[in-house]
């Protein structure tokens, strides 16, 4: 009778958690030169777990770790659901936020808040990344380190709206490096194998 069990359920928080760790595996494993390294991370978490916990599922979730200024945040959103989506918005606590895209302009790439917001077609999926759409936060209140949380809401064009939340991390692609000033990284992205 004083002690159950039933405290012990599986947050979201750590399916989240886990799929970041899969994530920062699946970046760590992509520093060869294969220029195919991306699809294969992509389509294979898990959708199912994200289908009852909101509007869209959102893999690999991340968010550029930035002292101040703007910074993004992006990931994959997965809408398993039989109508396209819509999102109209997002907020988060450190910063105001805008929904952009990347467009040509006299011959450079620059970004621009993305008319009629980002839409994940049904049964389809849309990639948030660097280069690409992205969820800008336009001028942070505070530092966003490595491996701090923050949580993101969603508001979508029916007024429906999903919370999620992203870890910060060094950005790590390779067109653009960035001064390795600050050495420690808390990632722990040797000390796991992908679940799959
Ligand atoms: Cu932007």
């Amino acid at each position: 009778m004083p002690s159950t069990t039933s405290g012990r359920l599986l947050r979201p928080a750590a399916l989240i958690a886990a799929a970041l760790l899969a994530a920062s595996v699946a970046a760590c494993g992509s520093s060869d030169d294969s220029t195919t390294a991306a699809p294969s991370a992509s389509t294979t978490a898990s959708a199912s777990a994200a289908a009852s916990a909101g509007v869209l599922g959102i893999r690999d979730p991340w968010v550029k770790a930035a002292d101040k200024g703007m910074t993004a945040a992006f990931g994959t959103l997965v809408n398993d659901g039989d109508a396209d989506v819509t999102i109209t918005g997002a907020t988060t606590e450190v910063s105001p936020m805008e929904l952009h895209e990347m467009t040509m302009k006299d011959g450079k790439m620059v970004m621009q808040a993305k008319p009629g917001g980002i839409v994940i077609k049904a049964r389809s999926s849309a990639t948030l990344e660097p280069g690409g759409d992205h969820l800008m936060l336009m001028n942070l209140a505070k530092p966003v380190k490595a491996g701090d949380e923050l949580t993101f809401t969603l508001t979508f064009a029916d007024g429906r709206t999903q919370t999620f939340t992203a870890v910060a991390k060094p950005f790590t692609g390779a067109q653009e490096s960035y001064a390795p000033g600050h050495g420690e990284s808390p990632m722990p992205e040797m000390s796991m194998s992908p679940a799959a």
